[in-house]
């Protein structure tokens, strides 16, 4: 039935990288290894492991390093990095971080799920009695058919998650689920809902940024909200390619984050601290500088752009005042003039630091502007991202050599393609940030004013719904105590199955819960890239363990159970189907290894020579038109000028058809007197997301902070260390002050995705410092996409 019964060859211990082989002949396996890994000789024989096998880090850290799992008598020992040497990387090594090198500690954890669960005390109370397969997959099958049959397919959801990343991760549900009529589907992430919205709007299909690689020609480098060194941690990713990039370039790099952030560390950085959710509000105020000093790129804008100025204006929105430098020099909309003066104390950064940033960037050739998702997490992100991209398009630093548009770095990744999900004979989406709205009132969401898509409105709330390998349920997802409210109203959503490795948080939810096998513990492939472009693969490291199971092959029963099974599997199992896909992918791609060859090589790396955004439109605007509106880049957006009128929008909802500033509800400027402090959140670098989020040796070195300025931790008496309570009309979380001139005073900063640890029955007091209890479940305007790093709150000692 699956891959992980007969066990699969593996690698000896000897074999696993030519230069240990090389040694090892010479001098004997352990000696080689101790030397080479620190490791005791004393260490060796006896404790010398009888195999290493190649996985990988399935998590949802871009990284996705590839892993060596040393295993001693179908147990892990200890995991290992990569330490491959090739010449053509220069012996360059996908390495993993603390926490892939964790991963034993996750596996072999006992915490982990090991059998069927089935709830028997209230949604989110995680009581669980142990259940066999059969009654489980009985219990599924016989609810997906009930509700199915009862409500529609489009009652039946899968929600956002991203716990496991490789070539048959979700797929399986998603495919069983489109065998039985489909699903309500959702569009967009948690990770960059405005930035997609508004890169479709703004550039048409074509709007990816440059690779990192070509900032190292830079002059300046501008980056907004992005920490590579924490974000891209591992393996031959970012990380690698910003540490490259600050010892190759010979520009300065300024990041602009509310946050000194780990990437801040190292030679040429500059800190320019921003107030969060005010970096249109800079841009503003630069454009009025550029246009005052007359260093505008006039001709760049009029070529490349539309509606920077009354004269790119499309025809029907002319003489209105309605382009972006009407809006700067305040004879349209808000009739303000965006002066530095104007700019800094919404921003935070004084006027003549905004000067003097504006006169660098006038002088800077080649520019480069970058920004992470951090400043589109936000309750005005789709305006905080397109004005980043504004920027250079205003020197006219875009399409040549050393610039890019504004957006993320781009990333190389060879792709493989997955196992197939089928099509879904449903049309209706949602954005996913909104599942509780549609377990909740579904039936309420429409078009014009939830963007429901592929539908005018929904005919049915969720009441079936799939959570494989994620938490956002709750603690990834928005307003705990509310989505606590509405989960466990078991006439909502009347199923729920979760799927996962430990009992998070969303697990508690479950009605039916199941154990799932790492993709280390199943034959995997996945692939990934920054600069460098690489495949990771698994093979089983150890035989499953208790009643653990893949996906694949729950989904297989579940078929079976639905009279599915050969449209299913087609008759091979999930190792075939990844071979067989592979193999399909060579053909494309002959420069591939076999899949023979890459399971021996573990980890498969290629090297990019770097891309440049908006090359091949600003060598030849015609020929390579934008799909815009415009045909051009969009300074005033057709598109959104048209959502104004035809959407509904709350009364506090500013929506403008340029890059404007957007003063964010829940943001700097709309503190309250009870809740004064604005709360930013970042990713950290010891979990990703909650994964990781149990494992105490990592909770150690990265322990649960609020970041706290000393000005704002003076006035309220909290000192380093000490445990305070963070409040707002959400909930209270609890967690350590780390008072630190690291972040801008009026805000203070949460690393996302620590363990909820709340008495949901009792107080709700969260005790383990999760964001997620102080962030709302309202959506972004445009992209209907999650603003969690928008928050305003107090903070007292706890
Ligand atoms: N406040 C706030 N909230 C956020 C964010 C934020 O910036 N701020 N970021 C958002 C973003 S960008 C994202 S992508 C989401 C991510 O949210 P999630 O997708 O929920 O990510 P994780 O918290 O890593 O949860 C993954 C779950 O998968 C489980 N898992 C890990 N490996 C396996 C496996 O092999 N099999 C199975 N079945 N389960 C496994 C883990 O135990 C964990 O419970 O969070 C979002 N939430
Ligand atoms: N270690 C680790 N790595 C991860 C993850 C993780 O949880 N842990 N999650 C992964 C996933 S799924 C995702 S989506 C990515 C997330 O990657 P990002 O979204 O880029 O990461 P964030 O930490 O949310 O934001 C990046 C920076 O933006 C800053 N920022 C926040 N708001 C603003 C603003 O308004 N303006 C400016 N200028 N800066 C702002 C934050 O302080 C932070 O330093 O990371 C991935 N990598
Ligand atoms: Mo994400």
């Amino acid at each position: 039935m699956q891959e992980s019964m007969p066990r699969i060859s593996r690698r000896s211990f000897v074999k696993t990288t030519g230069a240990l082989g090389a040694l090892a002949a010479a001098g004997g396996a352990a000696t080689a290894t101790g030397s080479l890994f620190g490791v005791g000789a004393a260490h060796a024989d006896a404790d010398a492991p009888d195999e290493v096998v190649w996985g990988h880090c399935a998590i949802n850290c871009p990284s996705r390093c590839p892993l060596k799992f040393h295993v001693k008598d179908d147990e892990i020992v200890w995991v290992e990095a990569d330490t491959s040497s090739d010449a053509a990387f220069e012996d360059r090594q996908a390495r993993a971080c603390l926490r892939g090198r964790s991963y034993r500690r996750w596996m072999n954890s006992p915490d982990r799920l090991s059998y069927p669960l089935k709830r028997v005390g209230a949604r989110g109370e995680g009581k669980f009695e142990r259940i066999s397969w059969e009654e489980a997959i009985d219990t599924i099958a016989g609810e997906l058919t009930r509700v199915i049959e009862s409500y529609g397919n489009d009652a039946v959801y899968i929600d956002y998650a991203t716990g496991v990343e490789g070539v048959t991760t979700g797929q399986p549900f998603q495919r069983l689920l489109n065998l039985c009529g489909g699903y309500l589907d959702y569009y967009g992430s948690y990770s960059a809902a405005q930035l997609a919205y508004m890169q479709a709007t703004v550039f048409g299909a074509s709007g990816g940024g440059s690779a990192l690689k070509t900032a190292e020609d830079a002059e300046l480098v501008l980056v907004f909200g992005s920490s590579p060194i924490e974000t891209r941690q591992g393996g031959l990713h970012t990380h690698y390619d910003y540490v490259a990039l600050r010892e190759k370039t010979k520009g300065k790099i300024i990041v602009i984050d509310p946050r000194f952030n780990d990437s801040l560390s190292g030679h040429s950085d500059q800190w320019l601290p921003i107030n969060p959710g005010t970096d249109a509000a800079l841009v503003a105020a630069i454009a009025y500088e550029l246009i005052a000093a007359d260093r505008i790129d006039v001709d760049f804008l009029h070529t490349y752009c539309s509606g920077f100025d009354e004269e790119s204006m499309p025809e029907a929105a002319r003489g209105k005042h309605l382009s972006y430098k009407d809006y700067v020099l305040g004879e349209g909309y808000d009739k303000v003039e965006k002066s530095p003066e104007w700019a800094a104390p919404i921003t935070g950064i004084d006027a003549d630091a905004i000067r003097a940033l504006a006169a660098e960037i006038a002088e800077a050739s080649p520019l480069f502007v970058t920004q992470g998702w951090g400043p589109q997490r936000r309750s005005n992100g789709e305006w905080n991202f397109w004005s980043i991209c504004l920027l250079p398009l205003l020197v006219g630093q875009a399409g040549k050599p050393g610039t890019n548009n504004g957006n993320r770095e781009s990333r190389f990744i060879i792709p493989l393609t997955d196992f197939p999900s089928g099509e879904n004979p449903v049309e209706a989406s949602i954005s996913c940030f909104l599942f509780t709205d549609a377990i909740d009132h579904g039936t309420e969401m429409t078009k014009t004013k939830d963007g429901v898509r592929g539908a005018d409105r929904l005919s049915n709330n969720i009441k079936f719904l799939i959570n494989y390998a994620g938490n956002c349920l709750t603690n990834q997802h928005s307003d705990i105590n509310k989505a606590h409210d509405i989960l466990a109203d078991e006439s909502k959503c009347e199923f729920i199955l979760a799927v996962d490795t430990v009992m998070c948080d969303s697990a508690k939810y479950a009605d039916i819960l199941l154990p799932d096998l790492f993709r280390s513990e199943q034959v995997s492939l996945a692939s990934t890239g920054s600069n460098t472009a690489y495949i990771v693969t698994a093979q089983p490291c150890t035989s499953p363990k208790f009643e653990r199971k893949t996906a694949y092959e729950m989904c297989e029963m579940l078929a079976e159970k639905l009279g599915v099974r050969d449209e299913f599997t087609e008759g091979k199992t999930q190792a075939e189907w990844i071979e067989e896909l592979y193999e399909a992918d060579r053909e494309e791609d002959p420069e591939l290894p076999s899949y023979a060859e890459l399971v021996e090589m573990g980890v498969y790396k290629r090297e990019r020579p770097g891309n440049i955004a908006l090359d091949k439109f600003v060598a030849d605007p015609v020929e390579n038109a934008l799909a815009t509106p415009s045909g051009k880049i969009e300074i005033f957006s057709q598109k959104i000028a048209k959502a104004m009128e035809e959407w509904e929008f709350a009364e506090d909802e500013t929506v403008y058809p340029v890059p404007a500033y957007v003063p964010e509800w829940h943001g700097v400027e709309t503190t309250t007197d009870e809740f004064p402090l604005a709360l930013s959140g970042f990713h950290y670098r010891g979990r990703v997301h909650s994964s990781w989020g149990s494992i105490e040796l990592l909770k150690e070195a990265n322990p649960q902070e609020l970041w706290i300025n000393p000005v704002d931790a003076e006035s309220r008496g909290i000192k380093q260390g000490d445990r305070v309570s963070v409040k707002n009309e959400f909930g209270e979380t609890q967690l350590l002050a780390k008072v630190t001139p690291r972040i801008v005073p009026g805000t203070v900063a949460m690393a996302q995705g620590a363990w909820h640890d709340a008495d949901m029955q009792g107080d709700r007091i969260d005790r383990g410092g999760c964001i997620n209890t102080l962030t709302t479940q309202r959506p972004s305007p445009l992209a209907k996409g999650n603003p969690q790093h928008s928050n305003i709150c107090n903070v007292s000692k706890a």
